[in-house]
């Protein structure tokens, strides 16, 4: 405890001097008077000394937490704060473990293994490594089925064989279409058109493609760029068609294709780059079908999708551009952009469009592959 000690000789203004510096309830100890002489005999006066009690300050939560020096009333409120938070956490967690593992959960459970209910053993671990890639629980199946047999102890579906990577390649053999590598005849001219939205990748691997058939199989390339906007979004592909040295022509309507391509002479291949539009904008699409239509009916079509894509949305876009062109083959992109390429079987599967190339990054010309069995499965089991 501490004290303070006031003097004086008026007890009165002493307290008030006390309340003054610790408040009305200032407690009073106790208090001494001392006669003191003065220089004449009778003159006699009374020194008074006060001793109050100095009030331990009443410190905010904060002004304790922010002492340096931390005493143990602060370690005490902490300890305690610090078993309601994890007495509070406990218990949400268990709150919701209740709510994970209850209904929703065997619900799910019965649902899962209803729905794959005829696997057992190596087909059932093939489809959970399958479903990790996002390809769709029915493809999977459809999938796994192709190559299995029924286990006559378990009366259940497994695998013909140990290796999942034969397997797969069995299944795709059986269920996907490829095109195959590009037969291009030299002397015989073939129109190939790249249809697809903004973005995958089209005029990128247009010219990886081109670049191929020029540098490799020394044909004769000429690209045609169709604009339906009629603005020239176009530079990047008559860029490219400078470093290649081959032919670029820009056309925005029907009778320019006719034309174009009547005046071919001496080309293999003419490869068609189109401005992507937005496979909501039918608009746009119709007049792109008029152009290629117009031009040759024998144009090789193919629809260039991101592997980044949903497989709702891929599906989508198949749809909509199957409504207006008849699409030969599908070209993946962007497979270096994804762990989980499910769509590269989803989407034949659901289509029946045969799959063409895939292109693994942005390099022109080398990052390009063709697609057959092997490399699904490769990408699939993610070597
Ligand atoms: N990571 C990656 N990027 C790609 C791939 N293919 C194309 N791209 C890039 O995607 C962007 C759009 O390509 P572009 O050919 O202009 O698309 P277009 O609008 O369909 O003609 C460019 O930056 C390309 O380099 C690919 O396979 N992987
Ligand atoms: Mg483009």
């Amino acid at each position: 405890m501490k004290i303070n000690k006031y003097e004086g000789y008026d007890l009165d203004s002493l307290i008030e001097e006390a309340k003054k510096e610790f408040g009305e309830n200032v407690k009073i100890i106790s208090y001494e008077e001392e006669e003191e002489k003065g220089i004449l005999p009778f003159q006699k006066r009374v020194k008074y000394t006060l001793f109050v009690e100095v009030p331990t300050p009443k410190e905010s939560f904060l002004e304790l937490l922010n002492k340096e020096e931390k005493n143990d009333e602060v370690d005490k409120f902490l300890k305690k704060i610090e078993t309601m938070i994890d007495k509070k956490i406990s218990s949400i967690k268990i709150s919701n473990m209740q709510n994970l593992s209850t209904p929703p959960h065997n619900e799910q459970s019965i649902l899962m293994q209803e729905e794959f209910d005829e696997f057992s053993g190596d087909a059932l671990e093939l489809i959970n490594a399958l479903l990790k890639k996002e390809v769709e629980p029915k493809i999977a199946k459809i999938l796994v089925k192709e190559s299995c047999g029924l286990d006559i102890n378990t009366n259940k579906l497994d695998l013909n064989t140990s290796f999942f990577k034969e397997a797969i390649i069995n299944s795709v053999k059986k269920k996907i279409k490829f095109s195959g590598p590009l037969k291009i005849q030299k002397g015989g001219l073939k129109v190939k058109a790249f249809v697809g939205p903004t973005g995958v990748g089209k005029t990128t691997n247009l010219f990886k493609i081109a670049s191929e058939l020029v540098i490799n199989q020394n044909l004769k390339v000429a690209v045609i760029s169709i604009d339906t906007f009629k603005v020239g979004a176009i530079q990047q592909a008559r860029a490219y068609a400078n470093i290649l040295n081959i032919p670029f022509f820009a056309i925005t309507d029907s009778k320019n294709l006719k034309k174009t391509l009547s005046n071919m002479s001496g080309i293999d291949v003419v490869l068609i780059d189109t401005v992507g539009r937005s496979h909501y904008d039918y608009w746009r699409l119709g007049e792109m079908k008029e152009i290629l239509g117009g031009g040759n009916e024998l144009i090789d079509i193919s629809l260039v999708i991101s592997c980044n894509y949903k497989n709702s949305e891929a599906v989508e876009i198949v749809n909509r551009y199957k409504t207006f062109f008849s699409i030969n083959s599908i070209f993946f992109t962007k497979i270096d952009e994804t762990y989980k390429p499910g769509i590269l079987v989803n989407l034949p599967i659901k289509t029946d469009i045969a799959l063409s190339f895939v292109s693994t990054g942005q390099r022109v010309p080398e990052d390009i592959r063709l697609l057959n069995p092997e490399k699904i499965a490769n990408y699939l089991l993610g070597e």
